[in-house]
């Protein structure tokens, strides 16, 4: 039998379905599966939230006893290992359904091409490559993490009428209206991690967190790009660690191993003094952030109002070079203390990064600033998809440009799509997985 345009419905379903539970499946991707007998949903599923039970065994127990002789619509390929669960395929072939229709094959070197393999021999009818392009879609992460071991990147924008993402220390400006800002809350909901840099974690004192009722729960792990371990204590990050993950990017050479390193080189020290430890605060007295939010590196808020290079800007030699990982090692102590993990990996090499991201079980991750961060990730092609919001607003003097506008998207990235929330325009653009 051909694959008809009632399969190609059935097999969206399945793949609306399978959205539902993204970036709540940990390592195992989100599937969908649907049950269809003469033409009606018998048994339908989604992968549990943990990941397992597997879709399938749900839908075939929905289904019972009308499985036999039914087309089963599965967004991935059934599984035909014995891993945390028995085999999908083996569940299928006991059923009695005679067609399995798949949209995508599943990389995972124990099933890749053996779970159809098992359900043919079984004589079962297979069809597999149906709305492919969207059941990759949905399985981006699963399959990025799969093949290239590392998580599928997001970069999000939100641009001001004059090319800005923001305005120089002002905190957290609004760009984008409600609308908008509700969609990249579900976006968050979908994701297993969020990145930002120590200047959008310092500056914005970011919460990072779903705020959508009923969705709370669906917050992403939060991580913050932080060289030299400078995030506050009293920041929102930090401050509520315990309840939604937090892990700290510091540089392997303030980590606890270089103790015995010879001094350090200048590129860790890029805003603060290794002897104070703490952070510039160059904000706008007109900001309309309440100053009690200023963040300094020691846990005070606004104790501290001390410059911030060291004297004449000298970089450190091997004495505070020494002061330096002494003091590395006391902010690692009490962020540790607070909840935060620390992952000392180089932070400013994503290819080095996101491997080690992987290695945690992260499948996706969005990149939400700022300027710099996302210039990193664009430099090293290390972006899989860019949401560009574009908003009325216009931010004028003082403002952060925007690395890239809709005019300058890189190469190598399709146009996916529009849509509007409110005043503002959304753009997608994709590369191919
Ligand atoms: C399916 N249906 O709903 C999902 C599948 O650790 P385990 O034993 O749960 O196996 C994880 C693997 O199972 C994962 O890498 C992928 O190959 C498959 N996921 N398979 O038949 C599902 N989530
Ligand atoms: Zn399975």
């Amino acid at each position: 039998m051909s694959v008809t345009p009632n399969d190609e419905g059935f097999m969206a379903a399945a793949i609306r379905l399978s959205r539902r539970h993204l970036g709540r499946t940990a390592t195992n991707p989100s599937v969908g599966c649907l049950i269809v007998r003469d033409g009606v949903v018998v048994g339908q599923a989604v992968t549990a939230v943990g990941g397992r039970p597997h879709a399938e065994t749900q839908a075939l127990a929905e289904a019972g006893a009308l499985a036999r002789g039914a087309t089963a619509y599965v967004t991935l390929e059934p599984c035909s290992h014995h891993g945390k669960t028995p085999p999908c395929a083996e569940a299928l072939i006991s059923y009695g359904v005679v067609r399995v229709v798949i949209s995508v094959t599943d990389p995972d070197p124990r099933v890749s091409g053996r779970g159809i393999a098992m359900l043919r021999e079984a004589g079962i009818e297979v069809d597999a490559g149906v709305l492919e392009a969207e059941g990759q879609r949905s399985l981006a992460g699963y399959l990025t993490r799969q093949t290239k071991n590392r998580p599928y990147v997001t970069l999000k924008l939100a641009v001001s009428a004059d090319g800005m993402i923001g305005r120089q220390g002002a905190g957290q400006v609004a760009i984008t209206g409600p609308e908008a800002r509700a969609e990249v809350q579900a976006l968050r909901a979908e994701i297993d991690a969020i990145l930002v840099g120590i200047g959008t974690a310092l500056s914005d004192d970011p919460l990072l967190t779903v705020r959508t009722p009923g969705l709370e729960a669906q917050s992403p792990i939060r991580i913050v790009l932080d060289p030299s371990l400078v995030l506050p204590l009293t920041s929102k990050l930090v401050a509520t660690a315990r309840e939604v993950p937090v892990i700290v990017v510091a540089s392997e050479e303030v980590s606890p191993l270089a103790a015995d390193a010879e001094g350090l080189p200048p590129s860790v020290l890029p805003d603060i003094s290794p002897t104070r430890g703490e952070i510039g605060q160059r904000r706008d007295p007109n900001s309309q952030d309440d100053s009690s939010s200023r963040l300094t590196a020691d846990g005070g808020q606004g104790a501290s109002r001390q410059p911030i290079s060291p004297p004449g800007g000298e970089m450190p030699g091997k004495a505070e070079g020494g002061n330096l990982l002494a003091h590395a090692e006391s902010r690692r102590t009490a962020l540790e203390a607070a909840g935060v993990e620390i992952l000392y990996c180089n932070p400013y090499h994503p290819e080095i990064l996101l491997p080690a991201l992987a290695a945690r079980g992260i499948s996706s991750l969005l990149v939400e600033g700022g300027a710099k961060t996302a210039r990193l990730f664009l430099e090293a092609g290390l972006v899989d998809r860019i949401q560009l919001y574009q908003a009325p607003v216009v931010i004028g003097e003082g403002g952060i440009e925007s690395p890239l506008e809709a005019t300058d998207i890189p190469s190598g990235f399709a146009h996916a799509g529009t849509q509007m929330f409110g005043a503002d325009r959304l753009d997608e653009y994709e590369r191919g997985l």
